[in-house]
């Protein structure tokens, strides 16, 4: 399987991150894409697309903010990593600020999502590997393997969070369907709701959600990804969420991973993107599944046998040690 990864996206290297009411070490760190390229044996840097795929799905306003946002705050005298620390309330009338912290605050819904000088260049970086994996899928391999690192599903439209900038998964998307899919389904089975994702294609018929994660009535985002979220207008019966409890294990998660398969093949989806988290293992830090690493191959192929065209795209997994072999046990299932 072909892999992809440019050098650039080692760059984000934030510090720290708000968790549980302080400071701790960033888990989201370089050394991760590192484990999982020497897993993997290597991966090939991806052509450059250039912006139009990204402003595709991010709103130009957002990936200014991204741009400057170091910038901004090295102006008003900050040393390290621009964070936020208060958000508009859902539903404030829009207004055009410009001090850093309101446009921090209204660009991400939460505090563990640092950017630094070089964010920029490795959230781009993470979305070139997503669609130059996408490119090699739409061109006729079976699948391919985007090492997207920072990762993307928490990323929307116009926002961050969750370590993520950019919404890979979605990019590759609507990559497909620019390509000429009509029918696109992302398949989120990172331990975490994609609330990015889902935001995206929350109104949208051609491109279907499917996410089996940990319930958020216990686990972090919180506000999105209840099994009563079903889409909107247009996109109404086109996002499908399988919360599942702490303890979760392979059987009942290989389960709901069926039902999703089922959704999207009945949806009609010609073209598959997979968001992959290894935080679904038993040892990851910041999570509380129980799956193990011989797992992986089985639910990668219960989503082969769907028969679709598949770009896989890194998002979560903070156990470093067996971050590596657990990608590539996921990978060998194709
Ligand atoms: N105790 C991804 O896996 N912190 N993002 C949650 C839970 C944020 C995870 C802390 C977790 C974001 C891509
Ligand atoms: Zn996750």
């Amino acid at each position: 399987m072909r892999r992809f990864f440019a050098p650039e996206q080692l760059r984000h290297q934030p510090r720290q991150e708000l968790h549980n009411g302080g400071f701790t070490d960033y888990a989201a760190i370089a050394a991760r894409a590192e484990a999982i390229l020497h897993a993997v044996g290597g991966a090939e840097p991806p052509a450059d697309q250039g912006e139009a795929p990204i402003l595709a799905v991010h709103t130009a306003a957002y990936i200014d903010f991204l741009k400057q946002a170091p910038r901004l705050w090295a102006d008003v005298g900050r040393p390290g990593e621009a964070i936020p620390y208060a958000f508009p309330v859902v539903g404030r009338r829009p207004l055009r600020l410009s001090r850093i912290d309101a446009l921090m605050g209204a660009h991400a819904f939460d505090a563990t999502t640092p950017i630094t000088s070089d964010t920029w260049a490795a959230a781009y970086g993470s979305s070139q590997s997503a669609l130059a994996a996408t490119r090699a899928v739409l061109g006729g391999e079976r699948t391919a393997f985007a090492l997207c690192r920072p990762p993307g599903h928490h990323a929307g439209a116009d926002y961050c969070g969750g370590y993520c900038h950019l919404n890979h998964a979605a990019i590759a998307a609507q990559a497909a369907r620019d390509a000429g899919h009509a029918r696109v389904a992302v398949l989120d089975i990172d331990y975490h709701h994609g609330n990015g994702t889902q935001d995206i294609f929350w109104s949208r018929g051609d491109v279907f959600y499917a996410s089996v994660h940990a319930d958020p009535a216990t686990d972090y985002p919180f506000y999105w990804g209840h099994a009563d979220e079903t889409g909107d207008g247009d996109g109404t019966g086109a996002t499908l969420n399988l919360p599942l409890p702490q303890g979760t294990s392979a059987a009942a998660f290989r389960a709901a991973q069926a039902q999703a398969l089922d959704a999207i093949a009945r949806f009609g989806a010609t073209f598959l993107v997979v968001s992959f988290g290894a935080d679904t293992w038993a040892g990851d830090p910041i999570s509380h599944f129980a799956l193990t690493t011989d797992d992986y191959p089985r639910l990668a192929a219960d989503i082969s046998a769907l028969g679709l065209p598949t770009a896989v795209v890194m998002e979560g997994g903070y156990a470093v040690e067996a971050l590596g072999r657990n990608v590539a046990a996921f990978l060998s299932g194709f």
